[in-house]
């Protein structure tokens, strides 16, 4: 067959983006070679709708072997009894857990955008903020970190069904065990969505949701390195308090319920293919060196917030304890935005994005804030001392923005930097 040279050669010019630049969005990562490799299997031409052992198609007895093996290995990572391994991407998995714990116009809880929370968590523009009632909780303006105080005077008041502990640019751990003392008093469903940090949790490197929280999402291309999906965990099976009627009645078990959601309620056919590299990942992902890749990346988030703190620059929250930092560009150069930051480091081969920084003063077209994060970087084996040359360079850039003899400058020490960290190498 004649090759589509034009995807071909689109797909070769952003390997060599990804060859060249210097990597900072929070939420990329390098999947392994193997993980690409079964994305791009013959898995992708199978359908499957169902789950092991109950499909509706003939055919399925090796993709039932790896939708197994891939929920075997998301339950040991997490220490999870139960693991849904087939949505596909987290505001898929959101999107299936308050099918199956909301009714349209419940009210549910989740972090402000505008303080760091995700747009499946009650943005007026996506089905949460839609179809249901969302009402925020937000960081404290002294020290932008939660407001758990704050968050249980509005639990109270709110009586929300269910409660969501995460976000999308958050540098903090969170405090699950108070979440749920929360939740608890206010007869609330508490889940925990950590897309963001979710390889930090698997390697044991931050608070562990479980036993504390209902119910857990994520991505799983995140921190945890695999192929783009998402997946829903729950560390035990618990009786629904409030049913789902289904063709067949009514079902109690939470498992059963959320299964459901996920297949018919908001999904077809799964994605096989990717699946089998979830698998691939969550076998990585269970090595010891994951553990010490994991601790690697606290380290360089550590070492770049240190840095920008350093040339004056206002981190949220004065640091990170996890892999993203957040800049808040108003204390030292109130007249820049975060989309000039992003569009113009993306010329230096930097990458990074815009984002609204806690009680911002400008839209999330323009934000007063960037998000930068090190798990592609830390993959490609990038240690302090090369984390913080890069805060340099981000330096020089914004400290002279329109100036394109230092972005040329600038753009050739970042590709010469990376050079010296081959993509695949690990
Ligand atoms: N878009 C992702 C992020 O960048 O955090 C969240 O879905």
């Amino acid at each position: 067959m004649k090759k589509d040279h034009k995807v071909f050669d689109l797909i070769d010019q952003e390997l060599q983006r990804q060859l060249h630049g210097a990597e900072l969005i929070a939420s990329e990562n390098f999947a392994s070679e193997q993980v690409l490799a079964a994305t791009g299997s013959v898995m992708t031409n199978k359908y499957a709708e169902g789950y092991p052992g109950r499909r509706y198609y003939g055919g399925c007895q090796i993709v039932d072997q790896t939708e197994q093996l891939a929920i075997d290995r998301a339950k040991e990572l997490f220490g999870a009894e139960w693991a849904n391994v087939q949505p596909h991407s987290g505001a898929q998995a959101n999107a299936a857990v308050f099918l199956a714990c909301l009714r349209a116009g419940d009210t549910f809880m989740g972090l402000d955008l505008s303080h760091g929370g995700h747009l499946s968590h009650g943005a007026p523009v996506n089905l949460s903020g839609i179809l249901y009632r969302p009402v925020a909780y937000m960081v404290s303006e002294d020290t932008g970190t939660i407001d758990y105080e704050q968050m249980e005077k509005i639990a109270m008041k709110e009586k929300p069904r269910l409660m969501v502990a995460g976000a999308s640019a958050y540098p903090r751990d969170w405090d699950y065990a108070r979440m749920r003392e929360i939740a608890d008093k206010a007869g609330a469903l508490l889940l925990a969505d950590i897309a963001h940090p979710a390889g930090l949790i698997a390697a044991k490197l931050l608070n562990a949701p479980l036993p504390h929280c209902h119910i857990i999402t994520t991505t799983t291309h995140k921190t945890l390195r695999g192929p783009r999906g998402g997946m829903i965990l729950m560390g035990k099976d618990f009786e629904n308090p409030w049913g789902l009627t289904t063709p067949k009645g009514k079902v109690r078990m939470m498992s059963a319920v959320l299964d459901s959601a996920v297949f018919p309620g908001t999904q077809g056919g799964p994605l096989e293919h990717v699946i089998a590299a979830k698998a691939v990942a969550f076998g990585e992902a269970l090595s010891p060196t994951f553990r010490e890749y994991g601790k690697q990346v606290m380290k360089n988030a550590q070492a770049m917030a240190g840095a920008f703190t350093s040339k004056g620059y206002h981190v949220t929250s004065g640091g990170t304890d996890n892999h993203l930092m957040l800049i808040d560009l108003r204390s030292k150069f109130p007249d820049i935005t975060g989309k000039k930051v992003e569009n113009t480091l993306v010329l230096a081969d930097i990458t990074i994005n815009k984002n609204m920084v806690p009680f911002d003063s400008r839209s999330p077209f323009q934000t007063s804030g960037i998000r930068i994060g090190t798990p592609a970087v830390t993959t490609r084996g990038l240690k302090e001392e090369h984390v913080v040359q890069i805060v340099d360079l981000i330096d020089e850039v914004i400290s002279d923005i329109d100036n394109e003899h230092v972005i040329a400058r600038v753009r050739a020490k970042v590709n010469a930097l990376m050079k010296e960290f081959p993509l695949f190498a690990w």
